[in-house]
């Protein structure tokens, strides 16, 4: 089984003004597609890790034999975290049900979530990912280098923001804080509870 492009669910331009259309192209069609094709050229001819998910792949990169683990971490963790990040991008969606009850309790309220979360985002030296997960029954904001997803040690993601500057440099070029101003006018939350109920059980 190789791994494909997921489609997007909505067109380029539908988060438009807070990612551009042409931004949304070139890293959905160039940047994930381009993760997608190295996962399956290291994975050809390996017909036991050719059968796995990409999430069973990034789950267990231990058992992944060494020689291919650096291509599986990167590549893999590349196709399963904008594999994950398209679908929590909506325009529209008021932040609501249980997850942000539990965002609220576990961070004193939505606002001062965004600010750590942004504050995470900022700190975060080169490119990487800022994500909210659920560790061990509790809500934490963590940041992962490169393309590591919280997966692979045991987290379970519910939000994550791509802080590569590839997602956000033609619109908003060196200003990292106004794309994760703009990232909370976009988020799906209809999906982060959906993660965050999955989680639960
Ligand atoms: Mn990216």
């Amino acid at each position: 089984m190789s791994h494909t492009l997921p489609a997007l669910p909505y067109s380029y331009d539908a988060l438009e003004p807070y990612i551009d259309a042409r931004t949304m192209e070139i890293h959905h069609t160039k940047h994930h597609q381009g993760y997608v094709n190295n996962l399956n050229a290291a994975l050809k001819d390996q017909p036991r890790l050719e059968k796995l998910s990409v999430e069973q792949l990034i789950r267990n990169l231990k058992e992944i034999p060494e020689t291919l683990r650096r291509a599986v971490r990167n590549q893999g963790g590349g196709h399963a975290n904008h594999s994950f990040f398209w679908p929590l991008l909506k325009k529209g969606v008021a932040p609501s049900g249980p997850a942000l009850d539990a965002i609220a309790l576990s961070f004193g309220s939505l606002d001062r979530f965004k600010d750590d979360f942004a504050k995470a985002a900022v700190r975060l030296f080169g490119s990487g990912w800022v994500w909210l997960v659920m560790h061990k029954g509790k809500l934490e904001i963590e940041t992962t280098p490169n393309q590591d997803n919280p997966r692979s040690t045991g987290k379970i993601p519910l939000l994550g923001l791509d802080v590569w500057e590839h997602a956000y440099y033609l619109l908003y070029q060196n200003r990292r804080p106004d794309y994760v101003a703009a990232f909370f006018h976009i988020v799906n939350w209809e999906k982060v509870n959906e993660h965050f109920l999955q989680a639960m059980k």
